[in-house]
């Protein structure tokens, strides 16, 4: 089999990629190694920025979005039992986000593609990436049992954090810029409505704290616990009254959640990492296989669909023009957005959660910093241009 562009991995950026690169009249092949059930059910990501939503849109996944997915124009933060809402298009000339389900952008994705694009396989696990640095990479994968082999003029690898893609680049060629953090995330998903209309991100003495949301039916709530936690240390009563407590407020003292079923539980480790630069030869690391930001700023999936709006356009520069130039800059144009994304990550990570070895210092640094954004419009602008998502234009 031959094909332009060879796409690992059937995630959102895999799946965007080979959307945009259809619509453009150029032949792709996503091989992925889970199955479509495993794919569509994975729980991730939920906070959709203007540029995301714009490029679903373009791409024709947008007609369920437009339907089910929720506008939201601000989040509440919490600190020193205070609220402050932090109003999106008030601070930003009229950005918003949206509350739309990783879940639902993949099954959206996947349905358009084996309704009417090219070849996308499931149980096609990949194992290796030959000749990168070559005119004509191959991607050696199974399928079905059997060994294959697919011809590309391009490989582009979307294939995640534990992919294969990142490390088929040379350890001479290839610098990675990490760190990790001293807490995770237990994660839940309620039969349970959302009392709140917007995301609450609390900082408590308890720890760190965030209220989300999947529809108007089912919440979505994450708690800091220490790293290397036993979800079954955490039965949903104890969840409920640490939420309560951590998210509780001086000013409504009657303030509870609405509880119900939870029907899933899982801790996830909390990880910032970049690989650079984001091409060797043929090549192209986009999305999670290039760069990971701890969930707190709501970064990991927009940053890997701002990766692909700027391949997508590169490839059709060059089928258009044949001229390279937008390909050659694809790791640079990436990495600006990427390495200010990191730092907003970062940034919310280390604002609003509770270092085990914190010192008391430092808490009173954190509390400073919530009051400096809960009192500036410049600093809590800062916060909103960050988080609705820098124009693509501006940094891509
Ligand atoms: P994915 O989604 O990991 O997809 C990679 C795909 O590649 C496949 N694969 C292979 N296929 C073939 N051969 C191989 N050898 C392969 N190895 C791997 C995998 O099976 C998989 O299907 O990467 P992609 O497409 O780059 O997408 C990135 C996003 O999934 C990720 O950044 C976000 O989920 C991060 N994230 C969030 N991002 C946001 O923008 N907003 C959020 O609110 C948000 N919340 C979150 C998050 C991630 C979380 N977790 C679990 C890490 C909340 C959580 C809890
Ligand atoms: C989510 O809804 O899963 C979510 C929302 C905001 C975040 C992280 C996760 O910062």
């Amino acid at each position: 089999m031959h094909t332009t562009v060879g796409i690992i991995g059937g995630g959102p950026s895999g799946l965007l990629l080979a959307r945009l690169l259809g619509n453009a009249g150029i032949d792709s092949v996503v091989l992925e190694r889970r199955d479509r059930a495993y794919v569509e059910q994975r729980q991730r990501a939920g906070i959709l920025e203007q540029a995301t939503v714009d490029a679903l849109r373009a791409a024709g996944a947008g007609a369920r979005l437009d339907r089910e997915g929720l506008v939201h124009d601000g989040i509440e933060l919490r600190f020193d039992r205070r609220a402050h809402r932090v109003d999106f298009p008030a601070l930003t000339g009229g950005r918003r986000v949206w509350v739309y389900a990783q879940t639902e952008v993949v099954k959206d994705l996947i349905a358009l593609q084996l309704a009417d694009g090219g070849p996308l396989l499931f149980d096609a696990e990949v194992r290796a990436i030959e000749g990168a640095d070559t005119e004509s990479p191959v991607i050696r994968y199974v399928h079905e049992g059997r060994e294959q082999t697919l011809n590309c003029d391009y490989v582009v690898g979307c294939d995640g954090f534990h992919g294969v893609c990142r490390s088929a680049v040379p350890a001479s060629v290839r610098r990675t810029y990490e760190r990790t953090y001293p807490y995770s995330w237990l994660g839940i998903l309620a039969e349970a409505p959302p009392g709140y209309e917007e995301l609450i991100y609390a900082h408590s003495e308890r720890g760190f704290a965030l209220a989300s949301m999947r529809s108007p039916q089912i919440s979505r709530l994450y708690l800091q616990v220490p790293n290397g936690t036993d979800p079954a240390d955490w039965p949903d009563e104890r969840i409920w009254d640490e939420l309560d407590a951590r998210f509780a407020i001086d000013a409504d003292p009657g303030w509870r959640l609405k509880r119900g079923a939870v029907t899933a539980k899982s801790v996830l480790p909390m990880r910032s990492s970049v690989t650079e630069p984001m091409r060797y030869g043929r090549m192209f690391l986009a999305g999670d296989a290039a760069h990971i930001v701890p969930p707190t700023g709501a970064k990991g999936l927009n940053l890997a669909v701002a990766d692909v709006i700027v391949l997508a356009r590169a490839f059709a520069q060059l089928r258009d023009t044949g001229s390279a130039a937008l390909l050659d800059a694809y790791s640079d144009t990436c990495l600006r957005r990427v390495w200010r994304a990191e730092h907003f990550s970062y940034f919310m990570t280390t604002t609003l959660h509770t270092d085990p070895g914190q010192t008391a210092f430092e808490r009173k640094l954190q509390l400073s910093q919530l009051d400096r954004i809960a009192t500036s419009p410049h600093a809590c602008a800062e916060l909103a241009e960050n988080y609705v998502g820098l124009p693509l234009g501006v940094t891509a």
